[in-house]
């Protein structure tokens, strides 16, 4: 009576996803401006930084700045996207610098040769049949707009945000068909410079804060929806959440009641996003918080009129959780998310868990959520990899990880989960967001550059890239 559903779509968008500051380089080059990521050193001072803890920008001299050089794709980008078109992607995510466009986010008139530069990207990309997939926002926004009007605490950023969006828009109706509004919209909560350029003043009602320029971004994000839908009319613009389910610690219901909790933490912004208006819950939190949010009674009409189309997420790591404090003493390290050590888990180099069913599982709950089309735009695993003689590298932990995973989204393809494709993060290795580190790789494709911004910047298949190539070949059907 129902017909079976069998492996992957013939027009499933496999890929794999960066982002510009990870990736470009040439951080000042044609007339591009200072962005926050390009603040940020190696180092501890790294994740300091990131939070939001620091009132002083000023880089320290004699320190390697990852976004400075990052992999060269500026220069670089015919050579990688050949590769890419030789495993045979039929898409790739990537992200526009804010300020390669507008360099200082609020300039009169923007950066033609900042445009220019996207142009030659989308075409070479077209000349292969790779569908790009543009992430309008991914962590970095001009260092002016932070530094001049506090970032996304500023309700000004949304109409610099839209400008901006705007002329994307104008520009690339042609050549761009799938849009992201903001990369990992909730990591604003927990990464507040990286998320929203928010640097907190001494005393500063923190909450109030965040949740004042989760506002404003939810706003923004609506006011894009809305110019995309004008301005192309067959787009498809989604939001992006760092996702990941949360397993209670034991059966006891207050355990159970956590992982509502740290779930509700994270789709907050996307319950806004997909269904127009904010949920109950957090209404809830607000009155009993103290928090008061200035909402104009447009912005709630925005806001309902212009939900996203899709649901573009990011999976590495499930999480867990407990209503017990000695349990929760006993935290995973190396991750923003903080989880419980989960004991059947085994976990990555940087402790990140690896959870395969986690994946599925992740899938089934935003389906069942919001039932709009998903799209895993982030899955990998950043390990450290030994280039042998002969241009060698053997990585067959990635190969295994990738495997287990993809295999978990054909069985969400199977369980009716409407999946439009998988970009792998990162499949040209690239600077790690998380450490500024060049070793924590996650690449198909090997890059000669060390953490302290030494090499030849040479690429070199790895073992997995030849893999890739094989399941996209087959469009999955070992699965
Ligand atoms: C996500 C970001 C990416 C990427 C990835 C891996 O949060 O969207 O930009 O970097 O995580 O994290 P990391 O680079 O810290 O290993």
């Amino acid at each position: 009576m129902f017909e079976k559903v069998n492996g992957f779509p013939s027009n499933f968008l496999w890929g794999g996803a960066t982002a510009a500051n990870q990736i470009e380089g040439a951080y000042l080059s044609n007339g591009k401006g200072l962005t926050t990521i390009d603040l940020l050193p190696t180092g501890p001072k790294r994740s300091h930084f990131s939070k939001g803890n620091l009132s002083s920008f000023n880089p320290e001299a004699n320190q390697f700045y990852p976004s400075h050089g990052a992999i060269d794709f500026y220069h670089r980008y015919k050579e990688d996207i050949t590769l890419f078109a030789e495993m045979g992607f039929k898409s790739f995510r990537m992200s526009i610098s804010w300020a390669r466009i507008f360099p200082n986010g609020d300039d009169a008139v923007p950066n033609e040769a900042g445009l220019q530069f996207y142009d030659n990207v989308f075409d070479e990309l077209l000349k292969y049949d790779i569908e790009p997939i543009v992430t309008i926002c991914h962590f970095d926004i001009p260092v002016n707009l932070a530094e001049n009007y506090g970032g996304w605490k500023n309700r000004e950023t949304i109409c610099f945000y839209e400008k901006y969006a705007k002329t994307l828009f104008n520009r690339y109706k042609n050549k761009v068909k799938y849009w992201m509004t903001f990369n990992e919209i909730n990591m604003l909560f927990h990464l507040p410079y990286i998320g929203a350029g928010i640097v907190f003043e001494e005393g500063e009602n923190r909450e109030q804060t965040l949740y004042q320029a989760a506002h404003h971004e939810m706003v923004a994000s609506a006011l894009a929806v809305k110019a995309c839908h004008e301005i192309i009319p067959n787009s498809m613009i989604g939001c992006m959440l760092a996702a990941g389910n949360v397993y209670p610690y034991t059966a006891n219901p207050k355990d159970y009641w956590e992982v509502m909790k740290m779930e509700r933490d994270s789709y907050f912004l996307i319950d806004v996003q997909c269904k127009g208006e904010y949920p109950g819950y957090a209404k809830r939190f607000f009155n009993e918080n103290d928090i008061h949010l200035n909402i104009n009674s447009d912005d709630l009409v925005l806001l309902k009129n212009h939900t996203v189309d899709y649901v573009g997420f990011s999976y590495y790591s499930s999480r867990c959780t407990s209503a017990d404090p000695d349990i929760l003493n006993n935290l995973t390290d190396g991750n923003v998310f903080a989880s419980v050590i989960n004991p059947y888990l085994e976990t990555s180099e940087w402790g990140w868990s690896i959870d395969p069913l986690g994946l599925r599982i992740t899938c089934n709950q935003l389906h069942d959520r919001y039932n709009k089309p998903l799209f895993i735009v982030e899955n990998g695993l950043g390990a450290q990899d030994t280039l042998l003689d002969n241009d060698i590298v053997k990585d067959d932990y990635r190969i295994d990880y990738l495997d287990r995973h993809i295999a978990e989204v054909a069985e969400a393809i199977k369980d009716g989960v409407e999946i439009i494709g998988y970009t792998s993060w990162g499949p040209i290795d690239l600077i790690s967001n998380g450490t500024g580190e060049m070793k924590k790789r996650y690449g198909y494709i090997y890059v000669d550059r060390n953490n302290d911004g030494s090499g030849t910047l040479r690429r070199i298949r790895k073992d997995s890239f030849y893999w890739y190539k094989e399941i996209i070949a087959q469009n999955g059907a070992k699965y």
